[in-house]
């Protein structure tokens, strides 16, 4: 039976190899992707947030963890796509000025990827003025922009309004997420759609882009 706590208390001890072996064990025995992202990686970070939230983790630490993810999201990349049509609609994302998190936002980008979309996945602590430029550049049709702090949701509304001040705003569909953000702040800021999680977003971006 797969030991989802035993790939959690990988993680959050950031034993890359120990996790590596856990998900590719996992993997063998025919386990869901998903439920190794959800019920493994995804649980324990957020445990890793819990022990960062009460000082029993520093930052360096939670960088460790949240490398050693990433190498593992790596492994289940090619498993997580959706097997449903592919679309192929142009997408930008991002996560906004000033915010570091990365991890999310990158799932999201895999998701869409693996749904067959184009993605120009543009990093983290991208300016409004970066995104306008690319979504000129790239003519995607959607925009994803990710935060994952309280303290850089206004800047999702910065973003919001430097795409409507240039002009660029029919020509795209703006897609917010991240921890903190709900629905109600995705209305008041403009944007066309919220989603909770990377495959709902993938799901939103395709109904957006139809
Ligand atoms: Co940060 N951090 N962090 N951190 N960190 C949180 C977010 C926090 C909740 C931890 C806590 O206190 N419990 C807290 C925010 C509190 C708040 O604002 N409400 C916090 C804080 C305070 C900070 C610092 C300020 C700490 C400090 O310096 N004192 C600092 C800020 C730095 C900055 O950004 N300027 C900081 C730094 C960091 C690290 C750099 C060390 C590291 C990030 C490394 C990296 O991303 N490469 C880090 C991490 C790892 C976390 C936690 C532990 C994990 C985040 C994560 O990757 N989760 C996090 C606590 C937690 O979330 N449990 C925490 C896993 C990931 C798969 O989930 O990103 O939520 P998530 O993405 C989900 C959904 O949100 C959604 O889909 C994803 C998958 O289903 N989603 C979207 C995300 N983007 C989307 C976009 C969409 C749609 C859906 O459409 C466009």
């Amino acid at each position: 039976m797969t030991d989802f706590n035993a790939m959690q208390e990988a993680l959050i001890g950031c034993d890359q190899a120990t996790l590596e072996k856990l998900v590719n064990a996992a993997v063998a025995d025919n386990v869901p992707a998903i439920d190794i992202l959800n019920k493994g990686l995804i649980a324990g970070m957020d445990i890793v947030g819990e022990k960062m939230e009460n000082g029993d983790m520093f930052i360096p630490e939670v960088l460790m963890a949240a490398q050693v993810m990433g190498a593992c999201l790596e492994i289940l990349k090619p498993m997580l796509g959706d097997e449903a049509e592919a679309q192929s609609a142009n997408v930008i994302i991002g996560t906004v000025k000033g915010d570091l998190h990365d991890i999310g936002k990158n799932l999201v980008a895999m998701m869409m990827e693996s749904a067959g979309m184009t993605v120009h996945n543009l990093g983290v602590d991208i300016p409004p003025e970066e995104f306008v430029a690319q979504i000129k550049a790239t003519n995607a049709k959607i925009v994803c922009i990710s935060a994952l702090l309280t303290t850089t949701m206004p800047m999702m509304k910065e973003t919001v309004d430097a795409i409507v001040e240039s002009g660029v705003r029919d020509q795209v569909k703006i897609l917010v997420g991240g921890a903190p953000v709900t629905q109600a702040f995705a209305d008041e800021i403009g944007a066309d759609g919220f989603a909770p999680d990377a495959g709902s977003a993938s799901k939103m971006a395709k109904t957006l882009a139809a």
